[in-house]
């Protein structure tokens, strides 16, 4: 067997984690120039440190500093630190001729819904290149701005249904009738179902779709570095009656924030029509960036917590037709809403700046894996691993190599 091609990509990926050592360094000398004291913020720095040097492995008590940062500094360290890491590590140009969001952008003389047209295009230049420049920035300036940013372009319908019969294929194996009784909402049915990333890994639509170079170049324009894909998974949830709160709060139905990692951003896939009944992806704008003390404690808010903050009216409610996609920076407060009479069937993958952060199995390392391994499955994810770090960069597939 040749195993030279896939010596060269782990050794890559081993490169794309020492980087984030420069940061470390800069963080390590700087530190108190660029954030108020703070021993948790020092040891978050020792903390990632430990990530570089044991070759990209998180301990529960380093993921804890980050986590317990984060709140300790309303958010100001994880701000700071993947500000620093961006100073460090290049940009990448993605190929926009390959998106499969290209009616953002049409060429002059084309037909159909233009939502900017082109200027300035010189001979020889790539005349689409400052209208997507212009959609990149003011997508990701929305994100910044509120945290959230909706895509008005779908993904093709082909590539939604074959996902969706992948994941309902999946949920029927392990779950059997509860499935039908969850989207119909019957007694006792499950609140809700998931699709771990052990099988999402597998389906090429959730590499297709998130590696588009449209969305690529968002998310890069707004974390600053190039994304890495991280945790797959698919969630269905059922309109039947949540028992208490404990059962909401289970399912990420009770406004938090996600602090896995310094920098991430989610991309959610709505799988089936979702309306303001149909238990919408649900934010506080702005919370990103700007919330009263008590909301950065970390655990579950109640919708009473949010009003008597005064923040019921920056609530935001994501609907969409099945094949739309939208990104959230997860650090805000955001839930998905329980649905009132229609179940929900969503995709969602992270990206992340880094996977310092909360542990990593070591066999997600699946090209590392398929080395010493007969398995089919985990050749098939290598498979899927080395074409993406191809399409998209030894950084993307990082997690995965
Ligand atoms: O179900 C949702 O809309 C939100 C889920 C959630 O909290 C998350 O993915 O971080
Ligand atoms: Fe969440």
């Amino acid at each position: 067997m040749n195993t030279f091609p896939d010596k060269l990509l782990i050794e890559a990926r081993d490169a794309s984690i020492n980087l984030e050592m420069l940061a470390v360094d800069d963080l390590d000398r700087n530190i108190d120039g660029y954030l108020q004291p703070n021993w948790r913020t020092r040891r978050m720095v020792d903390s990632w440190r430990n990530y570089v040097l044991s070759n990209g492995k998180n301990t529960e008590a380093d993921y804890l500093n980050l986590r317990t940062a984060y709140t300790e500094t309303e958010g100001r360290s994880n701000k700071v630190f993947s500000d620093v890491l961006a100073t460090h590590i290049r940009n990448l140009p993605y190929d926009m001729s390959s998106t499969m969001f290209s009616a953002y952008v049409q060429k002059p003389g084309e037909k159909g819904e233009t939502t900017v047209t082109m200027v300035n295009g010189e001979d020889g230049e790539d005349d689409t290149a400052d209208a997507w420049t212009k959609v990149i920035n003011g997508a990701a300036r929305h994100l910044e701005l509120h945290g959230w940013w909706k895509s008005k372009v779908l993904v093709p319908d082909v590539i939604v249904k074959s996902l969706k019969k992948k994941i309902e294929d999946q949920l029927v194996k392990e779950n059997g009738d509860a499935v039908q009784a969850a989207v119909e909402g019957k007694d006792g049915a499950p609140l809700q179902l998931k699709v771990g990333s052990r099988h999402t890994q597998n389906y090429e639509e959730m590499y297709e779709i998130s590696s588009d170079p449209f969305l690529l170049s968002v998310v890069q324009a707004y974390m600053g570095v190039p994304p890495i894909f991280n945790t797959p998974v698919a969630f269905l949830n059922s309109f039947v009656k949540a028992k208490n709160a404990k059962a909401l709060s289970d399912t990420a139905q009770l406004y938090h924030h996600d602090m896995h990692r310094l920098g991430f951003v989610k991309l959610f896939i709505y799988l089936t029509d979702v309306e303001l009944h149909s238990g919408p992806h649900t934010l506080v704008r702005g919370t990103h960036r700007k919330r009263p003390s008590h909301l950065w404690a970390d655990g579950r808010h109640t919708d009473e917590a949010i009003a008597a903050a005064g923040l019921a009216s920056d609530e935001t409610r994501i609907t969409g037709k099945a094949g739309t996609v939208f990104l959230v920076d997860t650090s805000c407060l955001h839930k998905g809403a329980h649905p009132d009479s229609e179940s929900r069937l969503m995709a969602q993958v992270q990206y992340t700046n880094s996977l310092f952060g909360k542990p990593i199995a070591q066999s997600d390392h699946k090209v590392e894996a398929s080395l010493r391994s007969k398995n089919d499955e985990i050749h098939q994810v290598a498979a899927l691993v080395r074409k993406y770090s191809m399409r998209s960069g030894v950084r993307f597939m990082q997690n995965f190599i």
